[in-house]
């Protein structure tokens, strides 16, 4: 007889870390899995790892998060059994100047891997979403630690919907968001997903150390989802309107503003617009 609480669907199976150590062949990330049911955010645990001196590559994994955060403040919504939050500890020979290109990095290896499991495109809106059919399928929080002129750590977190059903999402993401599982129609193994991610991860890390962000930046522009489109960039208190025109080799967002000039963006939101 199935036990009362034996789950039904198996989107709502607990993560199975042992099928995901099964699948990766150890390289420089993933060297160690911290696996956690919950956590508050995977970003906060991997910080401290990383402060008691844990190794590059190691990874959190929580099944759900408490706290999980988006950039500046916001929220990830994080519900148990369904999708995908993990951090990255990352200790790169990058200057701190350099260190948002590990976001441009990780988007290009998200969007390469979602690809594998949904028919469609995935597209990158910079600097850290991944988007198809303008809906919102992971995203990515990086952050640093640098002293002077060094970076002591970067903590890579990634968050994916996978088997996130439209009922089940806030009202206030719903129209905005979508998950695997919603776009392919079926239920997504979060295991395979992951140590795909990780081994995708891992090669485009070491393209960006040898070659700098130059070498992937072709991948990232295959993607890009605002070219010549209208933007309006938020940045603190201030803000640009212009288009959208691409990449700089460092990683800048290039918008043209309606002088034709052309303005290297570091930091800061994207609004589309027009669509
Ligand atoms: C992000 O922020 O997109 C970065 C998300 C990173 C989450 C991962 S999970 C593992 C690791 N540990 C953490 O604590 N965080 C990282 P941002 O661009 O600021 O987008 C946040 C906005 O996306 C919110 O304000 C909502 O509008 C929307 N949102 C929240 N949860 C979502 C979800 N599950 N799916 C799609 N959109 C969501």
């Amino acid at each position: 007889m199935p036990r009362s609480d034996a789950p039904s669907n198996p989107a709502a199976a607990p993560l199975d870390i042992d099928k995901v150590r099964q699948q990766l062949i150890p390289r420089r990330l993933g060297v160690k899995l911290h696996y956690f049911a919950e956590v508050g955010s995977t970003n906060a645990r991997a910080q401290d790892l990383a402060e008691g001196g844990a190794q590059e590559g190691e990874v959190v994994i929580a099944d759900a998060q408490t706290q999980g955060r988006g950039r500046l403040g916001r929220r990830w919504e994080s519900p148990a059994g369904r999708n995908l939050y993990f951090s990255i500890i990352l200790r790169p020979g990058l200057v701190p100047a350099h260190a948002a290109q590990i976001t441009l990095m990780a988007a290009v290896a998200l969007a390469e891997t979602l690809d594998l499991f949904i028919a469609a495109t995935a597209e990158i809106k910079w600097p850290n979403d991944i988007l198809v059919g303008g809906k919102k399928l992971a995203g990515v929080l990086t952050e640093a630690a640098c002293s002077a002129d060094a970076i002591e750590y970067v903590i890579l977190g990634i968050g994916i919907n996978v088997n996130y059903r439209r009922d089940e999402m806030p009202e206030d993401i719903r129209a905005r968001a979508t998950s695997l599982a919603d776009l392919s129609g079926a239920f997504v193994a979060r295991e395979n997903v992951l140590a795909r991610l990780i081994h995708a991860l891992d090669r485009c890390y070491g393209v960006l150390e040898q070659s700098g962000f130059d070498a992937l930046r072709p991948r990232w522009e295959a993607r890009f989802a605002l070219r010549g489109k209208l933007v309006r960039v938020e940045h603190l208190d201030q803000w640009i309107v212009g288009r959208a025109r691409g990449i700089a080799p460092d990683g800048a967002l290039l918008v043209e503003d309606e002088s034709g000039a052309l303005h290297n963006i570091y930091a800061g939101d994207v609004i589309a617009l027009e669509n």
